[in-house]
């Protein structure tokens, strides 16, 4: 809880064991509840969830979107803030941005990874050039300026979910998100820069990069022209 407002944070975690108990141990005491929607795991996933005092959503449908969409069914609180499970993300900063949140009055926060390490692989090479294209077509087909269109970690009231509607059953979740939240047009939305390690993954990348991206890049296509696409 900060100035009164009851924090859920939300996980979508598919065979995370590995990663969870990492991303739980830094959890702010500020946050009231951990979801962790555990989609299909075959390993100790809702286990280790559960010992941390977690409560944990099954979600029999594969998928990242699917994850959230049930994840954020089940949430109760006043805002709420999401993260992989995989240790990526600084989970520890949650009680400042909360804090911006509120302090700014925004609606939604949006982080923008700003890596911290200097790992020169092929593999991350190809994750930034990535994001780039993907943020740079989010920003052409939408005209809404955005560093990070492919971030997983977002700060924002609960009673957003209420006026939007999310359709994206896979990766394409979270650019389908921000987009539905600016097309509101009365939403107060930040992008707040957070430090991020690529080569820090724990546990095996569940992402395809190719495969998931162009998806991502024929979902901006399809939802412009109202075609459906469930399950990109
Ligand atoms: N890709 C994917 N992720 C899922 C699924 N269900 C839950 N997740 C979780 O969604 C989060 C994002 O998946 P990641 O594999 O970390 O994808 P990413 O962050 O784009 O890629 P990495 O840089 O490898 O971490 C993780 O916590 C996954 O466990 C699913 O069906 N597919
Ligand atoms: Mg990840």
């Amino acid at each position: 809880m900060i100035r009164g407002k009851s924090i859920t944070l939300v996980i979508p975690a598919h065979n995370e064991e590995a990663g969870l108990p990492h991303v739980l141990r830094q959890v702010p005491v500020e946050v009231d509840q951990v979801i962790v929607v555990d989609n299909c795991s075959t390993d100790g996933t809702s286990r280790v969830a559960a010992d941390f005092g977690c409560r944990v959503v099954k979600q029999p449908l594969k998928g990242y979107g699917h994850a959230y969409q049930a994840g954020f069914g089940a949430v109760e609180s006043d805002l709420i803030v999401t993260a992989d499970a995989d240790g990526t993300y600084p989970v520890d900063r949650i009680s400042s941005l909360v804090e911006i949140l509120l302090k700014e009055q925004l609606d939604f926060i949006s982080c923008s990874r700003k890596p911290d390490d200097h790992a020169r692989n092929l593999n991350n090479i190809m994750r930034f050039t990535g994001n780039f294209v993907l943020s740079a077509f989010t920003m052409l087909i939408y005209w809404h300026y955005i560093r990070d269109s492919q971030s997983g970690m977002w700060v924002f009231r609960r009673e957003v979910l209420d006026r939007i509607r999310l359709t994206s059953g896979g990766m394409a979740f979270s650019e389908e998100l921000k987009i539905e939240v600016w097309s509101l047009g009365d939403m107060k939305c930040r992008e707040v820069d957070i430090p991020f390690s690529y080569s820090e993954r724990m546990g095996k990348a569940k992402i395809n990069l190719w495969r998931d991206g162009f998806r991502n890049l024929v979902f901006l296509f399809a939802k412009r022209l109202g075609i459906p696409m469930t399950r990109a």
